[in-house]
């Protein structure tokens, strides 16, 4: 991770400099009404006598009142949660050979981003850590106007066509009849759909591995999940698939802490997100591009259009393009995160669609939902969203109208203004649509191309490790275990029979089904090790939080040293203790207790460390809660770490101080860059499987 201190604050985009004019200050401001009227008294509504009825005279309470009762605008149908950074994309070298982008063209050039991350089944205050896709949304301020990539953690999609959409979401919401459960499939009717639209096969696997539980947003993957075309200036066209590829790697929370965070920090992601931002390690994601050649369309054994299949990257290489830095934080969660409005039809030219059934569907829905949303045809004119390039056409009027269009005509042609706006010329760069061939007939139809719904969820069973298929069959357990209705259960596990025997059995053997007789598994053999995250794990301690178990009494030659450690290797170190304020040490040392037993817990931090300290490490054995947080930290496969007698209170919790993988000690408080270097290595590794029990 590439950090540059001075960086922060210091990219000033053309699109700051456009919020810049909507920032308000309220230092030293008087107060006013909305007319800047200013208001003598705030405390107390006008009325008849000190005990008497308010006065429908008072229009400042009335105004206030007012504006409050409208403050809350209807919630995302889908992908409610989420959470925006503001940041730069730069190309690494020009990508004119396979499109005209100019965004794409020159990496001196920083285009301004926003980018907005969310869980999708949700509603606003929901959890962050829940099993869901993540969305993962791109808004490119270019110069050729606003470009954004609407993207998922996850590369394909539940179905192929989007007329299902409504079907799915209504399947995966909460039940109508009593609204529960809350941002979880794990339900009946979601269960129902997946057993009746077998094409959600292979996007169960991907929702049912560590893919759905993100330890960050930052340590996530992005894609595009459709294929797009590039154009280029020649006119030649080619098919793209979009990826993001964060720096820090793909990791992954255990199921169980999922669980404990939902309750003990809903808001984990937004707020690793924000404070690392606020820290400057800013996040970092690689854009990558697959690209097939026009002629190459049919060379596979899968359909390019089919939003449920990838292509595999040992087939088609996945080539980075340029690198997104997040560098700022959000001024305001309503005005930016809240607004903004996203459509995968903002595209600029050098990008087009594909037929893609679920794309031109997409194309349709997002600025119909903007409308009811954001309360008319003029959302692009909201801060958040305004193009950095000049809006200029003959739109005119609408609902919260910002702009006061001067003149009198308002159409096209005419000849009383030069016929101004005027189109330009796709040479000139005016947007031209690429000139795809299509013939056909009408038809309600699928194209028996997109019938084979199993192979590649075989594809990525093969890829997983032994590990991440034990995750798997416990995420089917757990789903399927909630499901009330055992026909759906069974009728799960037939369609997973068709996938992989040894997946049914195992799942089956979970939740009281049958291994259905006469299956007809895929017989596929290849895997894509490129989609499993362990054997593509980036091993990096960075950006890592680190607990650092301590109590009066510690020893402070055992918490500086390991503490220059975690600096010089970019990790972040809190001291937690039983109680807030100083703690000291036996030679009169302070340290700051960052957290206390009550207000922290184990799943907060990526590890755990316990200083020595006679008396230190005698009052947490005695602490119940210092203890749990050490078996926790055991539980969810974390380093922990400890030196002299802080090893004792790894024997208390029933860890064995000694041999358990994952557990590095400093018996005799010497030679720290040794101890240093192993415990940063074992945080790199971030979890320690061997522990698991099979
Ligand atoms: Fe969306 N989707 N979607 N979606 N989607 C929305 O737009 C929709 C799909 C995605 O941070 C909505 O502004 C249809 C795939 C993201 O604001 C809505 C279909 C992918 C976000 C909508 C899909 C996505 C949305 C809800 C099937 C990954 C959040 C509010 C044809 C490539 C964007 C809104 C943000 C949001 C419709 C399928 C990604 C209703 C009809 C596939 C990241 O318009």
């Amino acid at each position: 991770m590439q950090k540059d201190p001075n960086q922060k604050g210091t990219f000033s985009s053309k699109k700051d400099e456009q919020l810049e004019q909507f920032r308000v200050e309220h230092e030293g401001a008087k107060l006013t009404t909305n007319q800047g009227l200013p208001v003598s008294e705030d405390e107390h509504s006008l009325k008849a006598g000190e005990r008497g009825p308010t006065l429908m005279e008072d229009f400042h309470f009335r105004e206030k009142m007012t504006h409050f009762d409208h403050e809350r605008i209807p919630e995302r149908v889908v992908h409610a949660r989420g959470f925006g950074a503001h940041g730069y994309f730069q190309v690494y070298e020009p990508m004119a050979e396979y499109t005209k982008a100019k965004f794409l063209q020159d990496p001196s050039v920083k285009t301004p981003v926003f980018v907005r991350f969310s869980t999708v089944a949700g509603s606003r205050g929901s959890a962050d850590s829940v099993r869901d896709v993540r969305g993962f949304a791109t808004k490119f301020y270019t110069e050729e106007g606003v470009y954004d990539l609407v993207g998922n953690n996850i590369p394909i999609f539940f179905i192929q066509d989007a007329i299902k959409f409504p079907d799915l979401v209504h399947s995966f919401k909460p039940e109508p009849h009593n609204e529960m459960p809350q941002a979880s499939t794990a339900h009946d009717t979601f269960w129902d759909f997946v057993a009746n639209n077998t094409e959600s096969a292979h996007m169960i696997m991907w929702n049912m591995s560590d893919r759905a539980i993100p330890r960050s947003y930052r340590m996530m993957e992005g894609f595009g999940v459709h294929t797009f075309r590039f154009i280029n200036e020649q006119g030649k066209a080619r098919f793209v698939k979009f990826h993001w590829k964060p720096v820090l790697g793909v990791h992954s929370f255990v199921w169980d802490e999922a669980h404990e965070l939902a309750g003990r920090d809903p808001d984990f992601h937004r707020r690793d997100l924000w404070e690392a931002i606020e820290m400057g390690d800013y996040p970092e994601f690689e854009l990558g591009v697959q690209i097939i050649e026009e002629e190459g369309e049919f060379k596979f054994d899968f359909d390019i259009l089919d939003p449920t299949k990838i292509w595999p990257e040992e087939m088609v290489p996945v080539k980075l393009i340029g690198k997104m830095t997040l560098n700022r934080n959000q001024d305001n969660v309503f005005a930016e995160t809240e607004q903004a409005a996203f459509h995968p039809g903002h595209v600029v030219p050098g990008i087009d669609f594909s037929n893609d059934p679920l794309l031109q569907g997409r194309l349709f829905s997002y600025t119909d939902t903007q409308l009811i949303r954001l309360g008319g045809p003029n959302f692009h004119q909201i801060p958040i969203n305004r193009s950095v390039s000049p809006v200029r056409n003959h739109q005119r009027d609408g609902y919260h109208q910002m702009n006061i269009d001067k003149g009198k005509v308002s159409y096209h042609k005419n000849g009383l203004r030069g016929n101004h706006p005027h189109p330009v010329p796709e040479e000139q760069g005016g947007y031209a649509h690429y000139q795809e061939k299509v013939e056909g007939r009408k038809v309600r139809q699928r194209s028996d191309s997109f019938e084979d719904h199993y192979s590649q969820a075989k594809l990525f069973w093969n890829s997983m490790t032994d590990v991440e298929k034990q995750h798997i069959v416990e995420a089917f357990h757990f789903e399927l275990g909630k499901v009330q209705d055992k026909n759906i259960r069974q009728q799960v596990v037939n369609v997973f029979a068709n996938v992989d025997e040894l997946l049914a059995a195992r799942i089956a053997a979970g939740i009281g089904a049958e291994v259905p007789k006469d299956i007809k598994a895929s017989t596929v053999t290849l895997s894509s090790p490129a989609v499993s995250q362990e054997q593509n794990k980036i091993k990096s301690a960075a950006t890592r939080k680190v607990g650092i178990l301590a109590a009066d009494g510690y020893d402070d030659s055992t918490i500086e040293p390991i503490m220059q450690a975690f600096k010089q290797a970019g990790v972040h170190a809190e001291v937690i203790s039983g109680h807030l304020g100083m703690i000291t040490s036996v030679n009169g040392e302070q340290q700051e207790v960052k957290h206390s037993f009550l207000t922290a817990e184990s799943v907060l931090f990526d590890a755990l460390y316990v200083a020595c300290g006679e008396k230190s490490v005698e009052q947490l054995k005695k602490n119940n809660k210092a203890v749990e947080f050490l078996k926790d930290a055991f539980k969810h496969f974390k380093t922990i770490g400890a030196a002299g007698k802080g090893a004792e209170l790894l024997i208390t919790a029933g860890i064995q101080a000694g041999s358990d993988p994952g557990i590095v000690i400093n018996k005799d408080k010497s030679d720290w860059d040794t101890f240093g270097t192993s415990f940063i290595n074992a945080i790199a590794e971030h979890r320690h499987w061997e522990r698991q029990v099979q």
